[in-house]
């Protein structure tokens, strides 16, 4: 297993939209071993492939205390949305120390295949549910900073650039 670097706002790969996974094999049961590796690591409760620089739809989720209950999403689709929505403080790996609420669907049911290639759906509340949406976005080349006024999204890009010019001396 290994540590995949991560993109960080606002790079402009974390905007690229993701090609459907065109099978199951070694390459991507290699690629999910990493990045649940790179979640726990990291201490999220989630990851896309666009975060890691692989333009797939493939995600990896563990909501659970124990950290021992990895949901692995491969070519996700949202099959059904509740009519409810709430608003929930989210923070994202690739924006580090930003934390805001963004508006998401209360419960989802998300048909997807598992690492073992077989297809599941899976019925989703409470913060998985805001965990999918906000990774099933990363697929889409979308980061949870774009559902805040651009007055908040440009601060938070100003103070990113900045972390990482001053990082990067
Ligand atoms: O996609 C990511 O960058 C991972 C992200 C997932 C996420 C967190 C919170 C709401 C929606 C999606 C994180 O894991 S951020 C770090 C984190 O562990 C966390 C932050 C806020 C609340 C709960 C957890
Ligand atoms: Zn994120």
């Amino acid at each position: 297993m290994a540590l995949l670097p991560l993109l960080f706002f606002p790079d402009p790969r974390l905007h690229t939209v993701a090609k459907p996974v065109p099978a199951v094999d070694g390459r991507i049961q290699t690629l999910v071993a990493d990045m649940l590796q790179t979640m726990y690591e990291a201490k999220g409760i989630g990851l896309a492939a666009t975060q890691v620089d692989v333009h797939e739809r493939l995600i990896v989720i563990d909501v659970s205390e124990q950290r021992d209950q990895p949901v692995v999403l491969i070519n996700p689709q949202l099959v059904w949305t509740s009519a409810e929505t709430h608003l929930n403080e989210e923070g994202c790996l690739s924006v580090p120390g930003i934390y805001d609420g963004v508006e998401r669907f209360d419960a989802v049911t998300v048909s997807a295949l598992g690492v073992d290639g077989k297809s599941r759906v899976l019925q989703a509340e409470g913060l998985l549910s805001v965990c999918i949406q906000h990774e099933m976005d990363h697929l889409k080349g979308k980061v949870f900073v774009e559902y805040l006024s651009p007055l908040k999204r440009n601060r938070i890009k100003k103070k990113m650039l900045k972390a990482q010019r001053e990082e990067a001396r």
